[in-house]
């Protein structure tokens, strides 16, 4: 029976249960389902019937025969290795061959499988049939992701996030694949190439990895002023999500949504996350990066295995084919959004991501979504960004999988039967039974026959849509105002993320070399706000520019800053209780805590010098960033005594050798300046004491007891979750 285990996918495609083939082929009784001999044709999971569970079996070759492969095979004990053994060749070779080559961009990522419940029929303003009811389910698997950085690059770089959907609907594979970031950089896919190249490492060096502080980077985002509204929303909280949780998702361009009877509607996707919008602040994330590079990775797997499922609900912006340019700037463009005041969002359904990969080269890195992936009621629009797009995933997906069957992968593969007259190539998972793969035939009676908006549920083009004109190399002139919406974007943040971007801004570049570049910057950013421009320049030795009026607008749109708002959820949060194991009692308040905590999903982590019941993690392995709230135990004071960070460890110096010295007031300080809740329990606030923190500041909450009320306060903090007159601003 194991002998079959290796062929699991392809015995599986021959089985009854699944959908690809029809008639004859299914349910071949020759053919023995799993080499472990467990049924999985009984689960609903599409993807079970390619595990492979290597339970209770013996290791075999690729090829099926068991074999032994700890020692390779040698001409006498203390001879060479020979040629003919195989499964050294084997393990050797495959070993060899194990990595595909990475994404271009958006390398680094983590996935998670769900599920996509509608909350009507909207078949009023679309064909598509994962719409078609109220409470109709479509499974799910979603990527997010981080743009520049490579394949193990720390996952809290600052950066757009991708933020890929695929639908796997009962019509075909439907991928909105966004970012958190509504808008893009450029406005033409030709110049992709250029924004990657620019914002990717050097070419000679590969310095810096994950990291736009450099002058390539700030010298085409100051040659190529489409780039300022993304690089704006980038350098605020956006570009700094405290998880993929709690970041929103965006279609970016305009899409079209077509009823079966070919009327169309433009619209804007955007996902709405129902945790909230939460971000790091700079000096936190680049923390996280160096402490904990798998941070937003562990965060979603960690709460998905905890059953604290996010969720996003889909949502559009609907507008009329007559708006396309009624807005004062093109729908087509890629760098403007709709403001919310001029179409809400119209929320769809409702996505739930609750099940992690099991395999993570097979499902998340295997997963390759298109823009070009659509189904039946949704239409493209003349975006040049979106056209240039729809070849470029096709493209790189062939450079990825060295072959076209790319879409026969388990993780990509649609829950539809496919029929069509596509043949061979590298990795056929197939056998096509049909020797007369070509249309029109009469061999197989016209089989596989053609569908359209009429016959067979095709795939139809909005009829609609028209275009003529000269062929020409020129930008829309309908493009061309690209400062109104970066004003926009600034003159909506409250102070605190204001002084975010700038402190982003100055960071970024400050590590620019070329001077021609810093003007440059300062010259761009004078286009969006002078006071943005001056609080720059000041910090990175360029002569503060005199405002240009002829850019200037007072408008403001709402929610559109990562900061300021309440968390919704407090699911998978982590408070630290900080005790000290000389103290009995100090421990067992971190139980107290969690038992009043549990009912908001948050975890409580009792730290202290040494594992031991009750404790969850060393001083030597904890910092601020690893917790959302901060709270010394009563009886653990005497760890956070300012001479704690010089004194010679020794009783009563408050210093330790079981931890870097001064690492308990660290992390309180350190969360307080990160701008965390933080508070202190009885004598435990003589910690507060020593870190300088007065206790009349917002978001420090003191108590006796870590009873209902303290909870109380705690949850009040975690849904603020950062404080913002932490930070100081510009004068
Ligand atoms: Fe992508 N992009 N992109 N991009 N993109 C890729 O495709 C590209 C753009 C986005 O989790 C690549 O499969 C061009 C906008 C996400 O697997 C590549 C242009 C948006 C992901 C590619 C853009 C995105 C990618 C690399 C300009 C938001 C990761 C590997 C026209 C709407 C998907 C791959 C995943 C990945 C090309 C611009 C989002 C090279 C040419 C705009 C989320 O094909």
């Amino acid at each position: 029976m194991h002998a079959l285990a290796l062929l699991t996918g392809l015995v599986g495609i021959a089985n009854a249960a699944c959908p690809y083939m029809t008639g004859e082929a299914g349910g071949n009784p020759h053919i023995e389902r799993r080499g472990d001999g467990d049924a999985a044709g009984d689960t609903e999971d599409f993807l079970s019937q390619f595990y492979l569970k290597d339970k209770d079996v013996y290791l075999t070759s690729d090829v099926g025969g068991p074999i032994e492969d700890q020692n390779s095979l040698s001409a006498g004990e203390r001879g060479p290795t020979l040629l003919e053994d195989f499964i050294f060749r084997q393990k050797i070779q495959r070993f060899d061959h194990e990595r595909v080559p990475e994404r271009a961009v958006h390398a680094r990522g983590a996935g998670a499988h769900g599920t996509f419940t509608s909350y009507s029929d909207w078949s009023n303003i679309t064909a598509a049939s994962f719409l078609s009811a109220k409470g109709k389910q479509t499974p799910m698997f979603t990527r997010f992701s981080t743009v520049a950085g490579s394949r193990g690059s720390a996952d809290t770089a600052r950066d757009v996030h991708g933020f890929a959907t695929r639908f796997y609907t009962d019509e075909g594979n439907f991928d909105i694949v966004g970012n958190n970031i509504p808008v893009f950089f450029i406005q033409d896919a030709i110049l992709f190439p250029d924004l990657i190249h620019a914002v990717k490492p050097r070419g000679d060096n590969e310095i810096p990895q994950a990291a736009t502080a450099h002058d390539s980077a700030w010298d085409f985002f100051s040659q190529q002023p489409s780039s300022l509204h993304t690089l704006l929303w980038a350098m605020a909280g956006h570009g700094l999500p405290r998880s993929f949780r709690h970041m929103d998702g965006f279609g970016v361009h305009t899409f079209r949504l077509v009823t079966d009877d070919g009327k169309t509607k433009l619209v804007k996707f955007h996902w709405k996350g129902l945790q909230g919008k939460a971000s790091f602040v700079w000096e936190e994330a680049q923390q996280v990066s160096g402490k904990n590079a798998d941070f937003m990775r562990q965060d979603l797997f960690e709460s998905i295995e905890a059953e604290r499922y996010p969720e996003w609900e889909l949502g559009v912006q609907i507008m009329e084919e007559e708006d396309q340019l009624r807005f004062g700037f093109d729908l087509f463009d890629p760098t403007k959004i709709v403001p919310e005041e001029l179409v809400p969002v119209t929320k769809l359904g409702k996505m739930q991501l609750n099940r992690n990969p099991l395999n993570y080269f097979a499902e998340t890195e295997q997963a390759m979504f298109q823009p070009g992936h659509i189904v039946r009621g949704v239409d493209f629009t003349e975006d040049p960004l979106l056209q240039g797009r729809l070849f470029s995933y096709l493209d790189t997906q062939l450079n990825r999988h060295g072959g076209p069957n790319f879409e026969q992968l388990p993780i990509n593969r649609p829950r539809t039967p496919i029929h069509n007259n596509n043949r061979d190539g590298a990795g056929q998972m197939f056998i096509p039974l049909n020797p007369n793969a070509y249309t029109p035939n009469t061999q197989n009676n016209g089989s596989p026959k053609q569908a359209n908006q009429t016959v067979g549920k095709g795939f139809f083009t909005a009829p609609n849509r028209h275009t003529t004109g000269p062929l020409q190399r020129t930008l829309s002139t309908s493009f061309s105002d690209v400062w109104s919406q970066p004003r926009l974007f600034w003159n909506s943040l409250v102070a605190a993320e204001k002084q975010f971007v700038v402190d982003a801004m100055r960071f970024e570049a400050s590590n620019v070399k070329s001077t021609v570049v810093r003007e440059n910057v300062i010259i761009q950013l004078n286009r969006i706000s002078n006071e943005l421009a001056t609080r720059v320049a000041k910090a990175i030795g360029v002569q503060p520019p005199k405002p240009d009026a002829r850019f200037y607008h007072s408008n403001t749109t709402a929610h559109i800053g990562a900061f300021g708002q309440k968390l919704s959820k407090l699911d998978g949060l982590k408070v630290g209780v900080l005790a000290s194991v000389q103290n009995e009692g100090s421990v067992a308040q971190g139980a107290k805590l969690q038992k009043s905590l549990a009912d908001v999903g948050v975890d409580v982590v009792v730290v202290a010098e040494r594992m031991e019941d009750g404790v969850g993690q060393t001083y030597s392995a904890s910092d601020a960033v690893q917790f959302d709230f901060v709270v010394v135990a009563d009886g653990a004071q005497g760890l956070f005594e300012a001479r704690s960070l010089t004194a010679k460890p020794g009783k009563g110096s408050g210093a330790s050798t079981l931890y870097p010295a001064g690492r308990p007031l660290e992390i309180l300080v350190d969360a307080f300046r990160f701008g965390k809740p933080v508070g202190a329990l009885g004598k435990g606030a003589a910690a507060l004491k020593a870190a300088l923190i007065d206790t009349d500041r917002k978001g420090v909450y003191t108590a006796k007891t870590a009873g209902d009320a303290f909870a109380k306060d705690v949850k009040e903090g975690l849904k603020t979750f950062k404080f913002l007159d932490r930070f100081a601003v510009d004068e």
